[in-house]
C-alpha cells in the first residue's frame, strides 16, 4: 500500500467509525481493532466517536469519495461529493447487466460496514396485529426467494442538463446521465415478510430506514436516519428485500446485507443498509417524501407534488462527451434506453443536431422496469464539432420532449440530450 492509500484508508476507517456511531447491528469492535493496527486514533479519540462524518484532515491529499468502500477508477467513474457517477463510455463491451463494479453509488453519508451475522430487520408499528417481528439474515434466505432484473436510478439523474441545456439553475448533485445502473436481484417479496409480521387490514403505508449515519442538511438541521415512507399498494406488489445483486451478495456500498428494491420507483426509495421498517395504520412523513422528492416549481402547488414515484424516461450513448471521430469513416454508435413507465419500444437517433432522425435496431425487447440496448451507424461526412441525440417512446407512446419541464431541485429530467463529439478531418 502506498503512503497515500494508507493515508486515505486510514480516513475511511474514522469516516464508518464516524458513520456507524449510531446504528445498531454494527460491530464497533471490529472497526476499533482496525483502526488501532492503522493507528489512526488514539484510545481516547476512539472512545468518544462522532456522530457524524468527520471531514478529510487539512493534511493530505482530498479524499476521492468519502465513505465509499469499492475502487473508484478515473476511466470508470465521476466522482461527486460522497457519491460516484458510471460513466457510460465504461459500459461498452459490458452486458446487459451493470457490474456490480460498475454500479454508480449515491450516499447520502458513508456506506456502513454491517455485521451479516450479527444484522437484524426489525419490523414494527401500528399497522402490525401483533408486537414487533425480529427477522435475521438467515430467516429471510430461508423465505421463497424472487429475482426480479431492474435498474436503480437517482431522481436527479440527468440534473445537469436543466443548466447546460436550458439555463435554468436548479439544487443536488450534478449528475450527468450515470446516475443508473441494472442489475439481477435476488430476495425475499417484503409482502411476505409483512404477511409474516402480520399486517393489520387497516394498514397504510410502511417506512424502511437506513442504518448509515443520521443527515445533516445543508442548513445545519438533521434530519435522523435515510427513511422514506412506501404506500401499501406498492410494497404488497414487487417491491423486494433484496440481499443479492448480480449473483453475490450484496456489496457494502449497495445495501449490505439487505436493501429494498423498489422496482421502476425513484432510487431514494430504493433504501439501502435497512434496518428497520414500520408499518403504520396512519400515513407516515419524512423529509424525503416532503421537502425532497417532490417537485417544486411555477407549474406545481405550494406544497409541492405529489411524491415522486416512478422515473422518467432517458436515453444515453456508450460514449464519453467530447467522443473523438474520423471524417469519412464508418461508425456502430452504441447506447441504451429506459423508461419508469414501462418499456422502451422506439428509439430513434440524429446525428446532425436534431435536424433528421432515424431508427436505431434495439438489442433487446422492451423490458419493464429495465433498458433496451441500440445501436446505429454513423459515417461522419464533414470534420468539426457535431451532437448526437437519441430519443426513446415507451410502451405507454411517451416520447422524450425537447426541453424537461424545470423544477427548483432538478428530479426527474427527460428531455433529448445533445452529446456533443469531434470529428477530425480524413487523414
Ligand atoms: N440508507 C440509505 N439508502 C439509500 C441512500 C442512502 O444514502 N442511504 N441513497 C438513496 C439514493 S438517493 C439512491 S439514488 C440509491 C442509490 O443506490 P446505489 O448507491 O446502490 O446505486 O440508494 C438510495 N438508498
Ligand atoms: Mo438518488
Amino acid at each position: 500500500m502506498s503512503i497515500d492509500e494508507r493515508a486515505h484508508d486510514r480516513r475511511r476507517l474514522r469516516q464508518w467509525l464516524a458513520g456507524r456511531a449510531r446504528a445498531e447491528g454494527v460491530r464497533r469492535r471490529d472497526l476499533l481493532r482496525l483502526l488501532a493496527a492503522a493507528g489512526a486514533v488514539s484510545a481516547g479519540a476512539a472512545a468518544a466517536p462522532r456522530a457524524a462524518a468527520a471531514p478529510a484532515p487539512a493534511d493530505g491529499p482530498a479524499d476521492p469519495a468519502p465513505g465509499i468502500v469499492k475502487p473508484l477508477p478515473e476511466e470508470q467513474f465521476t466522482v461527486r461529493g460522497t457519491n460516484a457517477e458510471t460513466r457510460w463510455s465504461a459500459l461498452r463491451g459490458t452486458g446487459y447487466h451493470t457490474p456490480n463494479a460498475l454500479f454508480f453509488v449515491r450516499n447520502h453519508t458513508a456506506t456502513p460496514l454491517l455485521d451479516a451475522d450479527a444484522w437484524r430487520l426489525r419490523v414494527w408499528g401500528s399497522g402490525l396485529r401483533g408486537g414487533e417481528a425480529v427477522f435475521g439474515l438467515d430467516d429471510l434466505r430461508r423465505l421463497p426467494a424472487t429475482t426480479h432484473s431492474a435498474f436503480v436510478e437517482c431522481a436527479g439523474n440527468g440534473r445537469s442538463f436543466y443548466a447546460s441545456q436550458q439555463g435554468e439553475t436548479v439544487s443536488g448533485t450534478a449528475w450527468t446521465l450515470g446516475a443508473i445502473g441494472v442489475a439481477r436481484w435476488r430476495g425475499v417479496r417484503l409482502a411476505e415478510v409483512l404477511a409474516r409480521a402480520g399486517l393489520r387490514g387497516d394498514a397504510v403505508d410502511v417506512m424502511p430506514r437506513g442504518l448509515d449515519a443520521e443527515v445533516t442538511d445543508a442548513a445545519g438541521a438533521n434530519l435522523g436516519h435515510v427513511r422514506r415512507p412506501l404506500p401499501l399498494a406498492k410494497a404488497l406488489s414487487d417491491v423486494l428485500l433484496a440481499y443479492e445483486m448480480n449473483g453475490e451478495p450484496l456489496p457494502p456500498d449497495h445495501g449490505a446485507p439487505v436493501r429494498v428494491l423498489v422496482p421502476s420507483w425513484v432510487g431514494i426509495s430504493h433504501l439501502k443498509w435497512v434496518g428497520d421498517i414500520e408499518v403504520a395504520a396512519e400515513p407516515l412523513y419524512s423529509p424525503w417524501n416532503t421537502d425532497l422528492y417532490r417537485l417544486f416549481g411555477p407549474v406545481y402547488p405550494p406544497e409541492g407534488s405529489e411524491p415522486l414515484t416512478r422515473q422518467s424516461l432517458k436515453s444515453a450513448f456508450e460514449l464519453p462527451f467530447g467522443a473523438a471521430f474520423v471524417a469519412g469513416r464508418s461508425y456502430r454508435l452504441h447506447g441504451r434506453s429506459w423508461s419508469g413507465a414501462g418499456g422502451v419500444r422506439r428509439v430513434e437517433v440524429s446525428t446532425d443536431g436534431g435536424a433528421s432522425w432515424r431508427p436505431a435496431r434495439l438489442r433487446d425487447a422492451p423490458r419493464r422496469d429495465g433498458w433496451v440496448r441500440w445501436s446505429a451507424e454513423w459515417t461522419p461526412a464533414a470534420a468539426g464539432p457535431a451532437e448526437l441525440l437519441a430519443r426513446a417512446t415507451d410502451e405507454r407512446g411517451t416520447t422524450q420532449p425537447e426541453r424537461a419541464v424545470f423544477n427548483e431541485q432538478g428530479y426527474l429530467f427527460d428531455a433529448v440530450v445533445r452529446h456533443p463529439v469531434e470529428v477530425s478531418p480524413a487523414a
